[in-house]
């Protein structure tokens, strides 16, 4: 059963996942979450695999935006930032998300290192004076190409708003070095850029040829005193670009955390930002003489109700909505909502009520939350809520014999099954998914991931149907073996769930630790350990009649619903505001 295993399996490299630090001007929203998600989901799904994860997050705060939005509220950048900040902290507190750290780059732990690397850049020439006048975006604090702005008719990309001519003396990063080092490492995926639809962009923009692209700011009369100033040149900041970019490696840049930047580096961020993490920032590491990201992972954008997001539309899916839906629905419906029906491929995700509620009840009420209660309900009913000890693993299926009494049992009842040749190899299956989920998270691709947990889930509804063991249970007296019959399909129905149940943990952490209490498998996870760490790895919590498998004996109590079915007529959920 432990062949052909997807080398994530045994893989031992310490896992580092981060998101983009984001901008505190104001209050976390839906696209903040789901980035994060995908992180959180991510690191809880190498954890459970048995890999040493760090996953961090945080906020990025020396942008300029931020002070004028300070000014405009009466705060300093300091206190305005703070206040968002800590909205930032609750938010992802409520999202149940694991990061091991949030950063806030005003930490001195964070300005000291970022300025310690721009100096070494500055030392060995690697950033230079120099003039430059180019395409400024105001609303992204970036310079584009003469290409990408004429593209644009001069207008932002992102926003839509006019670009300014700007002329400046800078610092400027010699990116312009790294054209063909760049190249060799997406040629030969050293870094691979995630999904391929977005390493095409980016190849197609290299080839267009690499400038040097500044890395300060002069300061001006009336600016703000905010951001960190040029290690060698008081009259420069450093670009908040760049600073940003620098947390990766900040955060971690200690003796004991050294680790994870040696190990397997994975940068998530949505499309609006890939370039920098593609291309800016691996060359930066590099001149650093440090090892590139392994993977930058680039998602596309959730959208309103059909609507793309803006602040003059005011139509935001901030974290007060998420938080009505998690009050009615469950945080973990919201989490799987988010991960399963997400922007994680190329194209944008809307986010609607009426899907919302459609895919409550399709993955959720009716299928796991259903399949789970109703082998739970069986075993109370039929065994009186404890595995037989006859059943101790060794008639998980395939059981050939059991499958034929269960027919058997059908033709009494009047009720032949239609394909009298289907077979179930529920060890088979659940091995093979739980390979599969692990080439998934070696791409990032938690939705197949999760798909895949899932497949388990429809395997069990479809061998429930097909054996019917409430037939089954009417002919214990009057029909050979079924018993026998009865125990095994039910041992092996919980047998799958049970390792589905794992694989659908990194997801819905809540709701799968509710299954395991009442499925006494506490002994899956510590649940003294807030930060979900397994008893063993995957590979082995997996295992189908494992160390960790239902044993014969084990009680399985009738549980609350996991997920009750929702009124599809039901109006959506309203924001109550909590901050
Ligand atoms: O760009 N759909 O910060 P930011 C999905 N500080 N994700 C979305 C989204 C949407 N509609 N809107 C935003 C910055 N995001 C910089 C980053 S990193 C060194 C510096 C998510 O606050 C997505 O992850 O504008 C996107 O990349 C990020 O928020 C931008 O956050």
């Amino acid at each position: 059963m432990t062949s052909n295993l997807s080398s994530n399996a045994s893989n031992q490299t310490p896992y580092y996942i981060t998101t983009p630090i984001y901008y505190v001007n104001d209050r976390p929203h839906i696209g903040h979450c789901y980035t994060t998600l995908i992180a959180d989901v991510a690191a809880r799904a190498q954890r459970l695999v048995g890999r040493d994860v760090f996953f961090l997050t945080g906020t990025d705060e020396h942008a300029e935006k931020v002070s004028k939005t300070a000014a405009e509220n009466n705060k300093t950048p300091y206190e305005w930032a703070t206040i968002n900040a800590d909205r930032f902290k609750a938010a992802f507190e409520f999202m149940n998300f694991s990061n091991d750290d949030f950063v806030r780059t005003t930490e001195d732990r964070h300005k000291d290192k970022a300025s310690a690397y721009i100096k070494q850049l500055l030392d060995q020439g690697d950033i230079e004076l120099g003039d430059y006048e180019g395409w400024y975006d105001p609303s992204q604090e970036e310079y584009l190409t003469e290409i990408v702005a004429k593209e644009n008719n001069y207008n932002s990309p992102v926003t839509g708003k006019p670009l300014e001519k700007r002329v400046e003396q800078n610092y400027f990063f010699r990116l312009d070095n790294y054209q063909s080092w760049l190249q060799e490492q997406f040629a030969n995926d050293t870094i691979q850029i995630l999904p391929s639809a977005r390493k095409n962009e980016v190849l197609g923009r290299l080839k267009q040829g690499l400038m040097k692209v500044p890395v300060s700011r002069k300061i001006k009369e009336g600016d703000a005193d905010w951001g960190i100033k040029m290690p060698t040149d008081d009259s420069h900041r450093i670009y908040v670009w760049i600073e940003a970019l620098c947390n990766y490696l900040t955060t971690v840049d200690t003796d004991n955390r050294r680790k994870y930047w040696e190990g397997e580096v994975t940068h998530l961020m949505a499309k609006d930002i890939l370039w920098f993490h593609a291309i800016i920032w691996p060359a930066m590491l590099h001149a650093l003489g440090k090892q590139p990201p392994k993977t930058v992972y680039a998602h596309a954008y959730w959208i309103a109700e059909g609507t793309k997001m803006s602040k003059s539309l005011g139509n935001f899916i901030e974290i007060d909505l998420l938080a009505a839906y998690a009050e009615k629905y469950s945080l973990d419906a919201v989490r799987w909502f988010l991960t399963t029906q997400g922007p994680l491929g190329a194209n944008d995700a809307d986010f609607a009520h009426a899907r919302f509620v459609e895919v409550y009840n399709a993955d959720l009420a009716n299928s796991v939350g259903n399949s789970m209660s109703r082998v739970g309900n069986m075993v109370n009913k039929y065994f009186d809520g404890t595995i037989p000890a006859t059943c101790n693993g060794q008639f998980g299926f395939p059981d050939g014999s059991s499958l034929q009494t269960a027919r058997k049992a059908l033709e009494n009842a009047g009720k032949p099954v239609d394909d009298p040749n289907r077979t179930f190899d529920l060890a088979k299956f659940t091995s093979e998914a739980t390979n599969k989920y692990l080439e998934a998270l070696d791409r990032v691709d938690i939705e197949t991931a999760l798909d895949t947990a899932r497949s388990i889930v429809r395997e069990v509804d479809e061998f429930i149907s097909y054996s019917a063991p409430f037939t089954l249970a009417k002919q214990l007296d009057t029909l050979d073996d079924a018993k026998h019959a009865l125990e095994s399909i039910l041992y092996s129905c919980a047998e799958a769930l049970r390792i589905a149940s794992l694989l659908l943990s990194p997801a819905m952490p809540q709701k799968m630790a509710q299954l395991w209490s009442t499925w006494n498998c506490k002994h899956l996870s510590d649940p003294t350990d807030s930060n979900s760490s397994f008893v063993a790895p995957l590979i082995e919590l997996a295992q189908w009649n494992g160390p960790h498998s239902i044993k014969a004996g084990q009680s399985i109590t009738k549980g609350d619903a996991l997920f009750m079915r929702a009124d599809t007529n039901e109006p959506a959920p309203e924001a109550v505001a909590t901050s």
